[in-house]
This record gives C-alpha cells, structure tokens and sequence, in this order.
C-alpha cells in the first residue's frame, strides 16, 4: 500500500487507497463518508503506529529507565515535534497534550480563567461557537462574577466585526472564538479580530477544532495566544488532541489537574510544579493515541495541505453548485470564506428524515444542531444536513448524495 509521502501528485484515487474503511458497504452500497466535521477516517499508518506502539514498546513514559519506557517517550516526545512544527509554535514546551479541543479550552478556562477573572471582567465569544467553547467560559463567568459577550452572527453566516469592535473595551479580558464553524463552514477572519483584541489589552484564544485539518497554520504568525485542536478530526485517533499556548501565559497560569508527572517535589507543606509542558500533563497520558497522532500529521504533511486545500475547495464549490439545484434546499452558512462544510435545510422536511433515508443508501452524513445551538437559533431551524468533506472525498460521492438527496425528498414529500 502506497504511502502519503510516495504519492507524488494529489491522486485522489490512489491516496484513498490509504483508508481501509473506505472500502466498507452499508446496505449493499458502498460507502459514501461525508461526515468527516465530527471525525476523520484514519490512513492505514495511523492504525499501524497503534498497533506497533502495543505490540511492541508498550510502557509508561517519562519514569522508566527501561528500553521500553525510553521508547515510549521517545515516541511521545517526537509527537510534540511534529505537533510544534505542524502549528508553526515557538517551542515544543508550548505544546500541551490534551484528549482534544474541548479539554483544550476548558483548561484554559479553569486555570487562566480563574486566576485572571474578577467581578465585572468581560468575556468575548461569537454567535457560531461550538458549545464547548460557550459552556467552559459560562462557568467561569457564574463562578467570578464575570460577565459574557457574544459577537453576532450576519444571515449569510459570517461575523459582524462591527459589533465586535464596539464589544471590545478595557473590561474584554479574553476573547474566544472558532477558527473555522463546524455548522457553517465559515472562516473566521482571526487576524483582525486578534489584533483588534491586542490592541483593547485582551487575550484571544481560538476554537481550532475544524480548521486545523483544513488551513495552514501558523500560531506566530496570527499571534494568538491560546489555540487548541482535536487530532482526531486531522485523521489522527480519538484522544489525543493539542492546546497550544504562548509560553509566559502558561507559566504564569496554574495547573490544571494535581498528580504524578505535573509535580517537581511534594512534601505535606508545600508542592512544586513541573515546567512546561508536564505542568498540565498530570498522570499517566494516552501515549498509545498521542503516538500515533504523529502520523497522521505526517501523513497531512506529506500529502500536502495545499495540495488538500484545493481537492477540499473543489469538492465544496462543486456540492454548492449542486446542491443548490434541488428544489427546496437552502444552504445554511454562505460566507466568503468557507472551509468544506456544507449545512443546508430542505422546505417542510426535517433534517434527521433525510440523515436516515441517506444512511440506507450507505450516506453518512450528520444531521441536527452540530452543538451549536445558538447558531440553529440564529437561522430559526431545528438543524440542519451537514455534509463535510475530506481529502479522500470525490466528485462521484457527490454526484451520490445528490441522486440520494432526490430520492429522500421524493419519499418524504
Ligand atoms: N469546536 C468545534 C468548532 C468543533 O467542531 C468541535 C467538535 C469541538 C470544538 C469539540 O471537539 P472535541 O474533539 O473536543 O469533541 N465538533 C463536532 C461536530 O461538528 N460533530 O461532532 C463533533
């Protein structure tokens, strides 16, 4: 089996071959994975790297001085390399090793939140996050006093960043906000609304869940201060996920969980904390998935986010096109920018109806509010059909949920 890195052009034919999964049939049909937002399918290198790290170096890290356990950290140590390298970080010491996004910003919430956060202090979100980037800031609002913002959301599904210049003032202590939406699609214009919250004194920390198996990125270069991503939206294993932070920040925050591996020296009295980035790694890591997180970014590496990007973008002009010649569709999110995430809705048809009859003609999509509640609000509609495409995703597939969609429509109307 071909690797990433042996194919020289983007094939997408060939690199499919990667992905056993994608060989699987649902109902006689083969299947069509279109809900790749929620998860990606892993390649073959990420199973074998599972699979390798538990048949042969199995062992706790960091305390062995055994053959094993020096492998098993050699492993999980380089996974922070490539996880530094691959988001553009100053140094591997700011590169925290979470199960994904969602603890990613509740640590942050927790512990800069809590030391930093007074009576009155004003957070910043936006109308489009995901409800792990509302939920984490609402409790640390009830618990200082602090008070929570939310910058609106435009009908076509893009930021108001009017409204959010005039949100911003010297009480902003830390603005939240998602990269790309997972319901919408839409690339957040994080630039400007970074050195717009620089300017008014506050922080930003972005949702980095859907954007980075999509876009390059390069946490230098947009200056954020905290960014944490899922690995196993970038094809890497479930749990195994990342919270990049600027390093004076994380070593003037304090820990997050207490135990083994966080500490530098315990006594009754008095206990001090390791440096980073084992200061937030407390107890025994999922080293198994965090190693194999390595090749699946190596593999998205190797295969070339540009080369990605463009397949992506063709795949999700394509689907709009298409989409938009079904009587009765809507699509729900029509930003400039847009990662490839397509939600629509369908005129007196309610979402899961469609996810169903898809699902026997062997397409998975996801159906519903995609944790974003508000967003579902915002538009009046109880959720949508979100079809979310991967590298390994073709215009046939498309062509497949279109015919599919057609009849759907036809038995529910
Ligand atoms: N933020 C965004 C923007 C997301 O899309 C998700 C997951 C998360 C945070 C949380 O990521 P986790 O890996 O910690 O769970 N989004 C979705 C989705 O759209 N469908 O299923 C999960």
């Amino acid at each position: 089996m071909e690797t990433a890195a042996t194919i020289s052009a983007f094939d997408v034919y060939t690199l499919r071959e990667n992905f056993p999964i994608l060989h699987r049939r649902l109902n006689g049909k083969q299947l069509v994975y279109f809900d790749n937002a929620a998860t990606s399918q892993k390649p073959q290198v990420v199973i074998d790297a599972l699979t390798n790290y538990y048949s042969n170096y199995n062992a706790n890290i960091h305390r062995g001085i055994h053959t094993l356990a020096e492998e098993a950290t050699a492993a999980y140590e380089a996974t922070r390399g490539t996880a530094k390298n691959f988001i553009n970080a100053a140094s591997a010491e700011e590169i925290i090793f979470t199960r994904g996004a969602t603890e990613g910003i509740n640590l942050v919430a927790y512990t800069w939140g809590r030391k930093n956060l007074h009576e009155g202090d004003e957070i910043i979100i936006s109308g489009m996050e995901h409800h792990s980037n509302i939920v984490p800031w609402q409790i640390v609002c009830e618990e200082k006093k602090a008070i929570l913002k939310v910058i609106p959301i435009t009908p076509n599904g893009e930021l108001d960043l009017d409204a959010f210049k005039k949100l911003l003032s010297s009480k902003t202590k830390i603005v939240a906000v998602v990269h790309a939406s997972n319901s919408l699609g839409t690339i957040n214009p994080v630039g400007q609304i970074i050195d717009e919250a620089h300017k008014a004194g506050a922080l930003v920390m972005l949702d980095g869940a859907q954007s980075t198996v999509h876009l390059d990125i390069d946490v230098q270069d947009l200056d954020c201060d905290f960014f944490a991503f899922s690995g196993h939206k970038v094809y890497g294993p479930t749990g195994a996920g990342v919270l990049y932070g600027k390093k004076n920040i994380l070593e003037a925050m304090p820990p997050f969980m207490g135990g083994g591996e966080m500490i530098k020296e315990v006594t009754f009295e008095k206990t001090t904390y390791n440096d980073l980035p084992y200061k937030y790694e407390a107890g025994t890591p999922n080293i198994a998935d965090t190693v194999a997180l390595k090749s699946a970014l190596d593999f998205v590496t190797g295969t070339g986010k540009e080369n990605i990007r463009r397949h992506e973008d063709a795949l999700l002009n394509y689907a709009t096109e298409q989409l938009k010649t079904i009587n009765g569709l809507t699509i729900v999110g029509n930003a400039k920018q847009k990662v490839s995430v397509v939600s629509f809705s369908v005129k007196n048809i309610h979402p899961q109806d469609l996810g169903v009859l898809l699902d026997n003609q062997g397409i998975a999509v996801r159906t519903g509010h995609h944790c974003t509640q508000p967003v579902m609000d915002y538009f009046k509609i109880p959720g949508t059909v979100r079809a979310s495409f991967a590298m390994y995703n073709t215009r046939e597939e498309i062509d497949k949920l279109v015919t599919g969609l057609h009849k759907a429509i036809k038995m529910l109307s």
